[in-house]
């Protein structure tokens, strides 16, 4: 049975299906990111003080698995959801709602959503957890959550239940802009060192010639922290002692392309 907060991890919210009714379409989905089956009965799932339901049956969340509970499990009218029991009496607000778990008074996990500015507001996608963000703690942060993309059960719904998440860090939206910054012009608007160019999605691609089974896009982060690139500008790697220096990447910037390495660098 899960006994510490983090045993359990919320990692996708159908606050609003559409066009299905809440009541037949909703779900949350739960991970279990520990080495050790566990058993779901006997726990609580809670908003603040309004909604509960105790867990009645023996639901199984295997080892580095996921599992699904919701109002609804006729996967006919859900949406083609596989849900693994039934959560009468829990609710999910579409403006702003609290998704708790708790084993007797501990807290497993808990997640509190709005619907904006923190959190994305989807209707017919679910709330995704960011890979990066794959913990209790992260997954508090409205910006660790972005809508589902792609589809499941063929009712037009976006998600993925029961099923690992997609990244929500992007090259184009995110990555970018910081290699933009820091990285020209030797990858920059035509640069092109080591074949590398990195203003374009393509070349990050490409298995690295510096860094043994990893793709260009993912050697960024190696160079970055052995403190080889930005070349020749006299970076560490470590944010704190190259604080001075202009030339380098903020932790912010460093971490901004970290998270889009574990997202699955995605375009
Ligand atoms: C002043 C020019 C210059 C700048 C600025 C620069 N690089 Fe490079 N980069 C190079 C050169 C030259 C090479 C090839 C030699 C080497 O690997 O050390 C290279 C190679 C690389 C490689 C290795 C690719 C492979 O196939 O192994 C990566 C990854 C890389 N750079 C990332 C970056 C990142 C990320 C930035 C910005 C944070 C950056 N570089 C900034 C010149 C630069
Ligand atoms: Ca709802
Ligand atoms: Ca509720
Ligand atoms: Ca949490
Ligand atoms: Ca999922």
């Amino acid at each position: 049975m899960p006994s510490v907060a983090g045993d359990l991890v919320i990692t996708e919210i159908m606050k609003d299906p559409s066009p299905l009714a809440d009541a037949a379409g909703e779900w949350v989905e739960l991970h279990n990111p520990t080495a050790t089956d566990l058993d779901l009965f006997g726990l609580s799932l809670e908003d603040d003080g309004v909604e509960a339901h105790v867990i009645t049956a023996h639901v199984i969340v295997p080892a580095g698995g996921y599992v699904v509970l919701g109002p609804n499990d006729d996967a006919a009218t859900n949406g083609g959801v596989t849900v693994a029991y039934e959560t009468t009496g829990f609710s999910l607000d579409d403006v702003a709602d609290v998704v708790s778990l708790f084993n007797g008074a501990t807290s497993i996990d808990r997640v509190a959503y709005d619907s904006g500015p923190a959190f994305p507001d989807p209707q017919g996608a679910t709330l995704n957890l960011a890979l990066h963000a794959l913990d209790e703690v992260d997954n508090d942060l409205g910006a660790s959550w972005c809508p589902a993309m792609f589809g499941y059960g063929g009712a037009g719904q976006l998600g993925s239940p029961g099923a690992q998440n997609h990244g929500c860090v992007s090259f184009q939206q995110d990555a970018m802009p910081v290699f933009q910054a820091k990285c020209a012009p030797c990858h920059i608007d035509g640069g092109g060192s080591s074949g590398l160019r990195l203003d374009e999605y393509a070349t990050t691609q490409i298995a690295a010639g510096t860094c043994a089974g990893l793709t260009q896009g993912a050697c960024t982060i190696v160079r970055i922290q052995n403190g080889t690139m930005p070349f020749g500008a006299g970076c560490s790697g470590d944010p704190a002692l190259d604080a001075g220096n202009a030339a380098c990447l903020t932790a912010d910037q460093q971490a901004v392309i970290e998270d889009w390495i574990t997202d699955g660098q995605l375009p």
